[in-house]
């Protein structure tokens, strides 16, 4: 704590409020970054998180959206170093750390319907069972996982089977199964930081890339692409945690405080994405109307199903019995919200 406290530029300590000899009750700054914008998806979680941290405690929770401290990759050094207290990293991502945090990446696994997605994050033992162990091992508290939205995938060109990708380069965040994924999928996988990723399909260095609909609107991907297609492979997951060393020198009441302010972070933002797709689709229609917007049939997806069994595999590979053993137990909390 002392450590940590001596990095925190922003620390601040409470009014004198030592009354008869106890001690006075010390209110910290927090920091906090993420890899949205404020008006996005984690910008939206991370400030509810802040209302509720700055509503029941005197603690103070300063946000730091993207590219204030830097890229994703950037952000969680920071943390892991305890500069930062708070972090929101995508396992696509945090996959180059935590190889485990890959199963978000084999395709076809996450269910369509939110409803039973959100059941999934709520109750999955994988996610909050197994999965905090192993960023533990990193240095990492896992707060929580969430979802962002189903996955489109931007392309110059129609976009109709697997041949449609031959030769087309598709911008995957850096892991090494969602280069597998897009592999299998007929593609040529192109893995960059977030900030490449516009001028890369402007110049045309790349032809696609994938998100969901929200950050292709908000980022008018639109503009730099034809196509929006729906293959159904995925769903965009995101995980908030804590600097360990920080987390582990909280006083217990401080601990379950943020723990409550996570829990209701969490279902406000379940609650934020209940219509927001269609509300993104909208807005691009608005923006580009000659924008192609097409969902593949269940019969046309059926070809990239197919190549979910190789990603699974190469998944396995990469994480041997560790990676086996959170894969069956996803698969089972899959089955349990069916
Ligand atoms: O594609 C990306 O890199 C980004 N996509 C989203 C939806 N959030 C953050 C991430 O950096």
């Amino acid at each position: 704590m002392a450590g940590y406290n001596t990095v925190l530029a922003g620390s601040i300590l409470a009014a004198a409020t030592t009354i008869s000899g106890v001690s006075a009750v010390q209110a910290d700054t927090w920091r906090y970054a993420f890899e949205e914008a404020m008006d996005e998806v984690q910008g939206k979680f991370a400030q509810k998180f802040k209302e509720e941290v700055e509503a029941n405690s005197d603690h103070e929770i300063q946000l730091f959206p993207y590219g204030t401290l830097g890229e994703s990759a950037d952000i969680m050094e920071q943390a892991q170093a305890g500069i930062l207290q708070f972090v929101d990293q995508s396992p696509g991502f945090t996959g180059a750390l935590i190889p485990e945090a890959q199963v978000f990446f084999v395709p076809y696994l996450l269910p369509q319907d939110d409803e039973e997605l959100f059941e999934f994050f709520r109750t999955s033992k994988a996610i909050n069972e197994m999965f905090p162990e192993l960023y533990a091992k990193q240095g990492l508290e896992l707060l929580t996982m969430f979802p962002e939205g189903d996955v489109a995938i931007t392309t110059r060109e129609p976009l109709k089977s697997p041949a449609d990708l031959d030769e087309v380069k598709v911008r995957v965040m850096t892991n090494p199964l969602l280069v597998e994924s897009y592999k299998a999928f007929g593609a040529t996988p192109t893995p960059l930081p977030w900030g490449e990723v516009y001028g890369a399909l402007q110049t045309g260095i790349i032809q696609g890339q994938e998100n969901p609909t929200f950050y292709i609107l908000s980022n008018k991907l639109y503009e730099v692409s034809d196509y929006m297609t729906y293959i159904g492979h995925n769903n965009f997951t995101t995980a908030v945690m804590a600097n360990q060393d920080f987390y582990a020198d909280l006083p217990e009441e401080d601990q379950k405080m943020v723990e409550a302010a996570i829990d209701v972070a969490f279902e406000y933002i379940l609650d934020y994405q209940r219509g927001q797709t269609e509300e993104a689709i909208k807005g691009i229609q608005e923006a580009k109307p000659d924008y192609t917007i097409t969902t593949l049939s269940e019969e046309e997806r059926e070809p990239f199903k197919a190549a979910a069994g190789q990603v699974e595999e190469a998944f396995i590979e990469m994480t041997g019995d560790s990676g086996k053993a959170l894969l069956e137990q996803f698969k089972a909390d899959l089955d349990a919200v069916k």
